[in-house]
């Protein structure tokens, strides 16, 4: 009997942890409060993950493993272990606490003995392991046991975002990326915590997604690119596939069809849609507004009524992108009848619209936002009708902007946006007179008129991008150049474990 105790006992090893600091130097976005204390959670082959009984938490406890297991090489079991009091614990856990203010805050608890994750949604908790991702240490500590062990600091984290919407747009059109580009991207962007991906799915040069009741679209219109490259599309069933990855990490695919203008590769396909007077050849040029839908023949918007059906069909998401940029040859009125009228078809199929700054010149319902991107007019319109904007201004936000005059991919129309400019810059007064209720948050669009591959998509989005994260996760108090460059260059060894081709920009001391 004697020797069962000692035997039971030798199991309980004290371990004196060395002192930890929970600073956030890992950490992009930053959380609104981090308070540490000093001490670790040891993660070893003994811990095992936890989550309340939801299938949405069960997903999120699920995608944690994956990731700590390709991070670090461990496994860690997921609601299975028997022995519960013999594990370390991290907890995902569905609360109501009152600290916690909205749907996609959390609280994260962490002591030696477990890590305790709360939150009010699955979104939430989601959000909540991107961070406990970015603190676990890439390398073990092997001096403390006989086994590796990980030293996660200890304290108390409590976050929430600073803007709701918090998007990146992806041009497919002008030159077309995969389903496994579109994934690697969307890996990236749930580490940092963004929610939306706005797929910009046509424009002059391709029709990028398969419309049923209108074949021709992709089987014609899909079939060219800028450049004169082989071009492409997405079928319903490769775009469901996209849906399905972007729900997975909490992320809503806004569908984009650019309307009136940006239309030539559909009237190519189908010219009885043609309003420009000429007859439609395909075109794989980068001008722009020099094509439109007739807004006068019934057949457009019967035409616009069943891409809507059939895409929104396939759109879990609030918002349907009914473009309305540079339809510099659609007469002022027609413009404006056309909006109205595709904004009330987009609405009878259970959407919100969304539109290209332009449509606050229309008399769109004050429920449609407008994205703003080049006209601080329209943008004032906008809020004066008591519509939402999303703030996506081309000298701040633009991902297809050059860097500087080095740089391989990009054009200059806007500006040059070196990382430093990407991220010295406040949203919440960008445009006078702002309330900050009608802010949905900011996006960041990257046109493709001069990428055509993952690597150069690649080299403009990043590391630009992750300081959008930071401007749309936290708050401005807690906003600083100087300290967001450091905690950017520890962003590497995550990069490169991804095959991230980052521009390795000289204003960063890369770790
Ligand atoms: C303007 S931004 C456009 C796009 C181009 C982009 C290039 C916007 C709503 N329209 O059609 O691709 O500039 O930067």
């Amino acid at each position: 009997g004697i020797f069962l105790i000692v035997a039971c006992q030798e199991k309980r090893v004290i371990i004196n942890y060395p002192t930890t600091d929970l600073s956030a130097e890992n950490m992009v976005p930053l959380p609104l409060k981090i308070t540490p204390t000093n001490s670790a959670f040891g993660l070893d082959k003994n811990t095992a993950i936890y989550t309340s009984n939801d299938s949405g938490f069960e997903q999120v406890g699920s995608f944690l493993s994956n990731k700590i297991s390709t991070k670090i090489n461990l496994e860690v079991p997921v609601n299975t272990v028997n022995n519960i009091e013999k594990a370390k614990i991290i907890y995902i856990n569905k609360t109501d606490s009152l600290e916690l203010k909205s749907k996609e805050a959390y609280q994260m608890y962490i002591t030696q003995d477990s890590i305790i994750i709360n939150a009010k949604t699955a979104a939430g908790a989601f959000r909540g392991i991107q961070t406990l991702r970015q603190i676990i240490p890439e390398e073990s500590n092997d001096t403390l046991t006989t086994h590796k062990m990980w030293l996660v600091p200890s304290g108390k984290i409590l976050d929430q975002p600073n803007y709701e919407y918090r998007g990146a747009m992806l041009d497919v059109a002008r030159h077309f990326f995969s389903v496994g580009d579109v994934k690697k991207y969307l890996d990236v962007l749930a580490y940092y915590k963004f929610n939306a991906l706005h797929l910009h799915l046509t424009d002059d040069q391709g029709w990028r997604i398969e419309i049923k009741s209108w074949p021709k679209l992709t089987e014609i219109g899909a079939s060219t690119e800028v450049g004169g490259g082989p071009g492409g599309f997405y079928t319903q069933e490769d775009f469901k596939e996209i849906v399905r990855y972007a729900t997975e990490r909490h992320i809503t695919i806004v569908p984009e069809i650019d309307m009136p203008g940006h239309t030539n590769a559909a009237t190519v396909a189908y010219p009885q849609l043609n309003g420009n007077g000429k007859t439609p050849k395909v075109y794989t040029g980068m001008r722009v507004g020099f094509s439109t839908f007739d807004t006068n023949k019934d057949i457009v918007y019967a035409f616009v009524d069943d891409v809507v059906r059939e895409i929104s069909a396939i759109s879990p998401g609030l918002y349907f992108h009914l473009g309305g940029d540079e339809s510099h040859v659609t007469k002022k009125k027609d413009f404006k009848k056309f909006i109205l009228k595709v904004s009330k078809i987009v609405e009878s199929h259970g959407k919100t619209p969304i539109g290209w700054d332009e449509i606050a010149t229309t008399d769109i319902s004050s429920n449609a936002v407008a994205q703003f991107w080049r006209s601080e007019k329209n943008a004032n319109l906008a809020l004066d009708k008591g519509m939402k904007i999303i703030l996506s201004p081309a000298k701040k936000a633009y991902l297809d902007m050059k860097y500087d005059t080095l740089s391989k991919h990009g054009l200059t129309w806007a500006t040059y946006i070196p990382v430093d400019s990407a991220y010295i810059w406040t949203p919440e007064t960008f445009v006078k007179n702002l309330p900050k209720a009608q802010v949905l948050g900011i996006e960041a669009p990257l046109w493709s008129e001069t990428i055509s591959n993952i690597e150069e998509l690649e080299y403009l989005a990043f590391p630009r991008i992750i300081g959008y994260s930071e401007l749309n996760w936290t708050i401005k108090e807690n906003r600083n150049w100087e300290n967001y460059k450091n905690r950017l260059a520890n962003q590497a060894p995550y990069l490169d474990r991804m095959n991230v081709k980052y521009y390795p920009t000289k204003l960063i001391d890369w770790k």
